[in-house]
């Protein structure tokens, strides 16, 4: 073994073991909610020890997994102030190395989900590119449990397994949605995620395709550790249903070796390191 010292750890300190893969310091069910006010000030002051850009390395052992968390983002400050609120205290007392990524769609054109996560898959290696892991999550998505670990897995991880508005049940076998976590491994064997999703609805259960047809399979929580409370919010303009979602995802074996991480196009507007995140503005075109 080399005696040269990790960059969390001086030479004159005794070297860090590696941190547990069930940490000590979990609390299991946690209390949210929405109403008390929040802001971004408060988040930075109850969490001194994140660094520029939202990223976070435990001082007391060795990290398993470098996590890129990637979200995708339009006109939601309100939402994020919570996400970020309640997900930098889980996340360090879950004990991975983080950094915590909003990938802001530029313009007012179609949202597109999928797309903008593809882009922060490849924006976060850009960042820093010991990254093995990414998580992708909705802003408005809070996990109920911190035993509900986001890290990744043997297989691609689907994490809201339980939301509040589905009755905390899997809404159908196939649901996708919400938060999800690959390894950069799975990611890139799936050629990533579709970019041909606008608006609202279908991109999901095609990545499930993508698992599926590549010989994967979904991994998930306990039903009663994956529970999630959402922000209750309404439709957001430049995001309606895509009628298009049912026939595009019929096809996903024919798609997916063209449209993904592969055939990616976009414009990056501007790389903004928040002291509580890392804003990604992109522009990253229209429908055809
Ligand atoms: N998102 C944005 N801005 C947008 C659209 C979407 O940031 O304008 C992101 C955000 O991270 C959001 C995610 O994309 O959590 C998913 O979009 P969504 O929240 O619109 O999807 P969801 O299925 O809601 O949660 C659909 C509209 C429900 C309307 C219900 C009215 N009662």
């Amino acid at each position: 073994p080399s005696a040269k010292p990790s960059a969390n750890q001086s030479a004159t300190e005794k070297p860090l073991q590696p941190c547990q893969e069930m940490p000590p310091g979990l609390v299991g069910r946690l209390l949210i909610e929405f109403s008390s006010p929040m802001s971004m000030e408060r988040v930075q002051r109850e969490n001194p020890d994140v660094r520029q850009g939202g990223k976070y390395t435990p001082p007391d052992c060795l990290p398993r997994q470098k996590v890129a968390i990637l979200i995708p983002f339009r006109h939601r400050e309100h939402h994020l102030k919570y996400w970020l609120h309640y997900l930098h205290p889980i996340l360090r007392r879950q004990k991975v190395a983080y950094g915590i990524y909003i990938i802001n769609q530029f313009g007012e054109d179609t949202f597109n989900r999928a797309k903008l996560l593809n882009v922060g898959f490849l924006e976060a290696l850009k960042d820093d590119e010991e990254y093995d892991c990414f998580i992708f999550s909705d802003v408005d998505l809070i996990p109920m449990d911190d035993r509900n670990l986001y890290r990744c897995y043997e297989q691609p991880r689907h994490f809201a397994v339980g939301m509040d508005k589905f009755g905390f049940r899997l809404p159908y076998a196939g649901y996708f949605g919400g938060v999800s976590g690959l390894s950069k491994s799975q990611f890139l064997k799936i050629n990533g995620f579709p970019n041909e999703y606008w608006g609202w609805g279908g991109e999901d259960d095609d990545i499930f395709n993508r698992i599926s047809l590549n010989g994967m399979k979904v991994s998930r929580p306990d039903i009663r550790i994956g529970r999630y409370r959402m922000i209750k919010h309404e439709r957001d303009k430049h995001n309606e249903p895509n009628p298009q979602r049912f026939t595009k995802i019929q096809n996903t074996k024919m798609t997916m070796k063209r449209d993904g991480i592969s055939s990616l196009q976009y414009r990056l507007v501007e790389v903004s390191r928040q002291p509580m995140y890392t804003n990604i503005t992109v522009e990253i075109g229209r429908p055809p």
